[in-house]
């Protein structure tokens, strides 16, 4: 893997892309006609009819990719990929019948991943977080999401920001980071909910935003989380500093974090099993997205579906993401996660793709990825080896990634 990051080292300043086939967004069917696309340094300078780029390009260095078809570069917008050790005996456990609340009340459950968190130094953290960032990207991923809150401490919140931010210095992807202190309370606060609130609002936030660690604020509102005025203090700490802030909403139960989140100009609300349609109709006259998380909705077994027509209906752009973490979406691949929103969720293919594209981008408020391939938009994009974009969402496990570029320099090549 480490020849990627020579090969990502420098863009050439200006490069030919020959003979690929773009699937526009919201694909349905039919045939895509074969186009070149000019970049030059990390941006796209052109797009256009195979064989017509600029006379500026004709000189450039070329790549002829043969017909194959092309995306933007897959961007996984929501993640806990930081963390420490896995939980497959709580897995077990809960085949063998407890249920996922009962475990976290009983102390399991993201507590222990706390305390394996905390346990861990940061390197060993971020060994581990690589294997997983690798796989993620050997499918086309170029942007990435990653949560803190397997800390629920400064020192701790501290260190996995800061190697969520050397993963995006370890490798050729862009890396947001989102703070999420309200994950869940820590032992050291139990009974004193309020009070750990406080230490997330006054301490956490404040010190890792100076310290540049955070891009965003994400809250966990649930009955097992954070309570609405909980929730409340944290996005008014966030965006009183002018952070962008998303929630964890109406993933087990209608609390109203969508629609609260929606008052304080969210960028997203995500899980949504159980929103209901004013829940919806905020998030839409918010300009929010919906972010869609299958894995963790198919792990813990759910049955109650996230509102996919209420959303269609009034127009919520939805995305897809793995929600990579240890206790209810062990999942390292997109590609898997679009494959369950069109068998669980009903998603069509095209939805699919936007959802881990343009819908996917605009849940982490576009900076620096934009999902879509247009001239003036960074150079990300993933080249497949597919006859059909509905490959995309129909193999599970297959590798059909042959390559991706980010920043217009190659960041992933299959060995194949
Ligand atoms: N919702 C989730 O799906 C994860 N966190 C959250 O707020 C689960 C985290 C875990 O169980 O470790
Ligand atoms: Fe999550």
């Amino acid at each position: 893997m480490s020849s990627f990051q020579e090969a990502s080292a420098q863009p050439s300043d200006r490069i030919l892309w020959k003979n690929l086939r773009i699937v526009p967004p919201g694909w349905q069917s039919g045939p895509i006609p074969l186009c070149d696309l000019a970049v030059e340094g990390q941006r796209i300078a052109w797009l256009g009819d195979a064989g017509g780029a600029p006379a500026g390009f004709q000189n450039a260095q070329q790549h002829d990719l043969g017909g194959a078809l092309v995306t933007p570069g897959l961007i996984d917008c929501h993640t806990h990929l930081v963390h420490g050790g896995q939980r497959a005996d709580e897995f077990a456990l809960r085949l063998a019948g407890a249920s996922y609340e009962d475990i976290a009340r009983q102390g399991g459950g993201i507590v222990s991943s706390v305390r394996a968190t905390r346990a861990a130094d940061e390197d060993s953290l971020f060994q581990q977080a690589l294997t997983r960032l690798d796989a993620l990207r050997a499918e086309g991923v170029t942007a990435i999401e990653i949560k803190s809150g397997y800390g629920l401490d400064l020192e701790t919140e501290r260190k996995m920001l800061r190697v969520a931010r050397r993963l995006g210095e370890a490798r050729p992807v862009t890396v947001r980071t989102t703070f999420l202190g309200a994950h869940a309370l820590p032992p050291e606060y139990t009974d004193r909910a309020d009070d750990y609130i406080d230490l997330v609002c006054n301490t956490l936030l404040p010190t890792l935003h100076d310290e540049g660690l955070i891009d965003a604020v994400d809250v966990f509102c649930e009955s097992i989380g954070f309570s609405l005025t909980q929730a409340e203090r944290v996005l008014q700490a966030a965006t009183q500093r002018g952070l962008a802030v998303k929630m964890h909403a109406e993933q087990l139960s209608l609390m109203g974090g969508a629609a609260l989140a929606a008052q304080y100009g969210a960028l997203s609300a995500d899980h949504l099993e159980w929103l209901d349609e004013a829940g919806v109709q905020a998030m839409r006259h918010a300009g929010m997205v919906a972010v869609l998380l299958p894995g963790a909705y198919y792990f813990l077994r759910d049955t109650h579906l996230p509102p996919i027509d209420l959303l269609r209906r009034h127009g919520v752009p939805m995305a897809l993401a793995t929600d990579c973490n240890p206790g209810t979406s062990p999942a390292t691949s997109l590609l898997l996660m679009m494959n369950m929103a069109c068998t669980l969720f009903h998603l069509t293919v095209g939805e699919a793709l936007d959802g881990v594209t343009r819908h996917a981008a605009d849940a982490l408020g576009c900076a620096g990825v934009s999902g879509r391939l247009a001239v003036g938009h960074p150079a990300d994009f993933a080249v497949w080896d597919v006859d059909s974009p509905a490959e995309l969402a129909y193999w599970m496990g297959l590798p059909r990634c042959r390559m991706s570029v980010r920043r217009g320099s190659i960041a992933f090549q299959s060995a194949r």
